[in-house]
This record gives structure tokens, sequence and C-alpha cells, in this order.
């Protein structure tokens, strides 16, 4: 039995009303992904569900939790506190939710970076939150397709557009964010895709 219907009680208190539709969305295309690509859709639900539960707190008071939780970061995730919600969500989810499953713990982990080696949960939820319901960025139609195609062209794709906006903006990219790129690129160039 699931505990999704508790975790979405507790996901409308925590988040804005567009965050917690966006986390609902998530959910669903994490879902049909999962069906597409043959890992567990009701893993792959529940993670879309409670990935971002920690994304409306204040970096600071996330930055708290971490430490009373022993959660330790590097020092590029220190310095960017837009990586803060998915460190902090994993540790939220086991400790709160009472996750235990790791490959959802490492799916809600690697959520906004990504990482080498990937597993095919990890992936679709990577995924499923540039294509759900409710993104309308310039190119989502595309996301959308290659989504549905490969995985690992999807995560090319997403990941290219969000290097590229980060270089633009001076930002420090995360070595996983890199190694995600270069490991999806790999396996599209090798054929290699592990689907
Ligand atoms: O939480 P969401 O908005 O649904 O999506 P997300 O968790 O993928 O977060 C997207 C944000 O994270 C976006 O503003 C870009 C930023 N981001 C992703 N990878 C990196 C990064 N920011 C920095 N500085 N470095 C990264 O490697
Ligand atoms: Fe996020
Ligand atoms: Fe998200």
């Amino acid at each position: 039995m699931n505990r999704n219907e508790e975790y979405k009680e507790a996901l409308k208190n925590r988040l804005t009303e567009n965050r917690y539709i966006h986390s609902l969305n998530v959910a669903d295309s994490a879902k049909e992904l999962a069906l597409i690509y043959g890992c567990d859709p009701e893993k792959a639900y529940t993670v879309g569900l409670v990935h971002d539960c920690c994304k409306d707190e204040p970096a600071g008071l996330q930055l708290s939790y971490m430490i009373e939780n022993g959660v330790e970061l590097s020092e590029y995730e220190l310095d960017v506190a837009k990586l803060y919600h998915a460190i902090c969500g994993r540790a939220y989810a086991e400790k709160v939710f009472g996750i235990t499953d790791e490959d959802m713990l490492n799916a809600i982990r690697y959520h906004t970076t990504g990482r080498k080696g990937m597993s095919l949960l990890e992936k679709v939820v990577f995924i499923a939150d540039f294509i759900s319901a409710e993104r309308d960025y310039d190119g989502v139609e595309v996301m959308r397709e290659k989504a549905k195609r490969s995985l690992d062209e999807a995560i090319v794709e997403g990941l290219g557009f969000t290097i590229k906006d980060l270089v633009d903006r001076d930002r420090i990219i995360h070595p996983d964010t890199v190694s995600a790129y270069n490991d999806a690129m790999f396996n599209l160039q090798n054929n290699k895709s592990g689907e």
C-alpha cells in the first residue's frame, strides 16, 4: 500500500499552489515514462510527487536541516542554493515521509543535476520534471517527443539547454550536471542506452 494520499496532504501545506500542481504533473509524467521504459510506475509516481518537497523552504532552513541530519555538501553544492532542495528533499523524504528505497531516494537526490550512471528510475524522474503538463517553455514539445523516443536523447536535449543557460548567466555548473550530459551523449553515440 502506498502513502501517496498522505504525501499529497503534506505537500499541499508545504508548497505553493503552482509547485503543488507541478508535483502532481511530474508524478503523472513519471508514471507514463515508467510504463514506456519498464521501471516501476508506482515508485516513479511517488518520487514525482515528492521530488520538490523542500523547494519552497528558505535556503537557510534547508541548509540547517541538512546540517542537523549530517548531510555533507561539496563546495559547489554549498555555493549553489538552487541545488539544496534536491539534496534536502532526499533527507526529508527519508526521515519524514519514511521512504527507504535507495533508488527512489537517489531519484530525488539527483533530480536537478542528474549524474553519471543514472538508473532507469532516476532518468525517468529527471525527464518527467522537464515535460510535466504545466511546462510551456520554447521547445517543450520537442522534449516531449524525445522523451517518448529515448531517455538519453531527452537528457542530452534538456541538459544541453540547462548548461547553455547556466553559461549565459555565469553560474557554476555542478560536476554531476556535466557528467550526466557526457554520459547520456556517450550512450547515444555508442548505442548503449541501456533502455
Ligand atoms: O525544481 P524545478 O524548478 O522543478 O527543477 P529543477 O530541480 O531541475 O531545478 C532547475 C533549476 O536548477 C534551474 O534554475 C537551473 C538549476 N540548475 C540545474 N543544474 C544546475 C543548476 N544550477 C547551477 N548553478 N548549477 C547546476 O549544475
Ligand atoms: Fe526540483
Ligand atoms: Fe520539479
